[in-house]
């Protein structure tokens, strides 16, 4: 968040504001100076996990084994700074905390949740999770990955596709579909028969590590699965947790890119005067803060709510919706501003621009919250 013309910050409370400072000074001082550095040449180094892990940062929103037991707000403050430098660390936080750690904390056995989440809270274990597949993105209910018994363990066939940290993770939550229905998996890497191949080639969110998992004849024990839960309802229900962490992470992009453009516009000179001094540029500029405000409040209030237990899906949907549908038009206006300068890495925008086109498609692409919110207001449901 950002004082602003509505200062916002009068919002937050002095500890949620303290969390703002320490996510805003670690991204400015440890992040930004390489960041594009990793977008260009398509990397995450290996510090980076660790370093995120120093400040609390994995599973800060969930309780014991190591985690920092932070409220949803300071959660999805310390998301909006870290998109602020780029969406792939955000996306890291996500999977790492949202996902992989919160399957485990949510449906794991008491010593599954010993053995893996204080070592993912430090980021000595990067975690994954794998729901989408080749076939099935939008559809997950519909996965061909499936896991069958064989005497006391599992032997798990099938692939998934788009899957964040995957190449770099000790460990993967696979989700697999069974006599049962669906089930979640611990896959620790190195299993027999478990391997990841990344995705070369992407031109978005590039500094973040996508990769294909692939199971063939994968052989668990009996204790590898989750026993708390059966059905989608368990990978849906971690959605929840990561496409809250993006109602205000792409608010972030979204400060990122306005900030570039109103300073740009203001020392950018044509035709004698800043190019801040145009009406086109300023309804650009009016605009643009508008949506982040608005967003941001969006995000705060879904925050509030769930802080007292009262968020619902539905809201997290309609947050993810208009917060990064938003945030890309905000990053298109402001490259459009930079002008030429708005097609080099030399600014942030394109870099946010480009990354957040894969925002409006993971966890639930903008089309499915579209119908999310459909169903919420009419009851009737329009997937299929
Ligand atoms: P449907 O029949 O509606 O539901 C099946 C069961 O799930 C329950 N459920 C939920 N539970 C908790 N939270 C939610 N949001 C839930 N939505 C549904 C539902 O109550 C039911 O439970 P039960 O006990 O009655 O069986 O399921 P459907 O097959 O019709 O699907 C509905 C739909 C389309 C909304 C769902 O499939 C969906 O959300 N699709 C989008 C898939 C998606 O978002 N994939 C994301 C993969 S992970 C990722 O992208 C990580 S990106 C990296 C990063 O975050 O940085
Ligand atoms: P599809 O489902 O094939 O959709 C294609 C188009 O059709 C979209 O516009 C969609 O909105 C539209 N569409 C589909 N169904 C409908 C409908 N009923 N009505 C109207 N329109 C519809 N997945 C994971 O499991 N784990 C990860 O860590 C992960 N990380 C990712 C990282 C990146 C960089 C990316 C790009 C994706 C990642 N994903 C991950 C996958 C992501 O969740 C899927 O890409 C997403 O769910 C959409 O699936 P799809 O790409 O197969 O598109």
């Amino acid at each position: 968040m950002s004082r602003g013309i509505l200062d916002l910050d009068l919002l937050l409370t002095p500890d949620e504001l303290a969390v703002r400072d320490t996510v805003r000074a670690l991204g400015r001082d440890k992040l930004l100076p390489d960041v594009a550095t990793w977008f260009e040449e398509g990397i995450l180094p290996s510090e980076i996990p660790p370093l995120l892990g120093s400040h609390g940062l994995f599973g800060m929103h969930l309780q014991g084994y190591g985690c920092a037991g932070m409220s949803a707000v300071d959660y999805g403050i310390a998301c909006l700074e870290l998109e602020a430098i780029d969406s792939g660390l955000r996306s890291l936080v996500s999977v790492q905390g949202s996902l992989a750690m919160t399957a485990i904390h949510k449906f794991g056995s008491e010593e599954q949740k010993q053995e893996w989440l204080p070592g993912m809270a430090t980021g000595e274990i990067v975690g994954c999770f794998g729901l989408t597949e080749p076939d099935h993105g939008s559809d997950p209910g519909s996965m061909r990955t499936h896991a069958r018994r064989d005497g006391a363990d599992w032997v798990l066939n099938g692939t998934k596709m788009w899957i964040t940290n995957g190449g770099i993770a000790g460990v993967a939550v696979v989700w697999a579909q069974t006599d049962e229905g669906v089930r979640g998996f611990i896959v620790p890497a190195g299993t027999p028969g478990f391997r990841t191949q990344n995705i070369k080639h992407k031109m978005s969110l590039r500094a973040s590590i996508t990769s294909e998992l692939i199971l063939d004849d994968c052989r668990l024990p009996a204790d590898a699965v989750l026993p708390e839960v059966k059905g989608l309802r368990g990978p849906l229900s971690c959605l929840n947790e990561a496409r809250y962490g993006i109602v205000w992470g792409a608010m972030g992009a979204a400060r990122a890119c306005f900030e570039a453009a109103q300073e740009y516009a203001g020392s950018r000179i044509q035709f004698g005067r800043p190019i801040a001094g145009f009406q086109l540029t300023q309804k650009k500029l009016a605009d643009m803060y508008l949506e982040l405000a608005k967003g941001t409040l969006l995000a705060l209030q879904i925050g509030r709510l769930k802080d007292e237990g009262k968020a619902t899906p539905q809201q997290v949907s309609l947050g993810k919706l208009n917060n990064v549908r938003e945030a890309l038009h905000i990053a298109h206006e402001a490259r459009g501003i930079l002008g030429a300068n708005g097609i080099t890495l030399e600014y942030p925008v394109i870099r946010h621009a480009n990354n957040l086109e894969s925002v409006y498609t993971y966890e639930g692409t903008n089309e499915i919250h579209t119908l999310i919110v459909g169903q919420a207001l009419t009851g009737i449901a329009a997937y299929s």
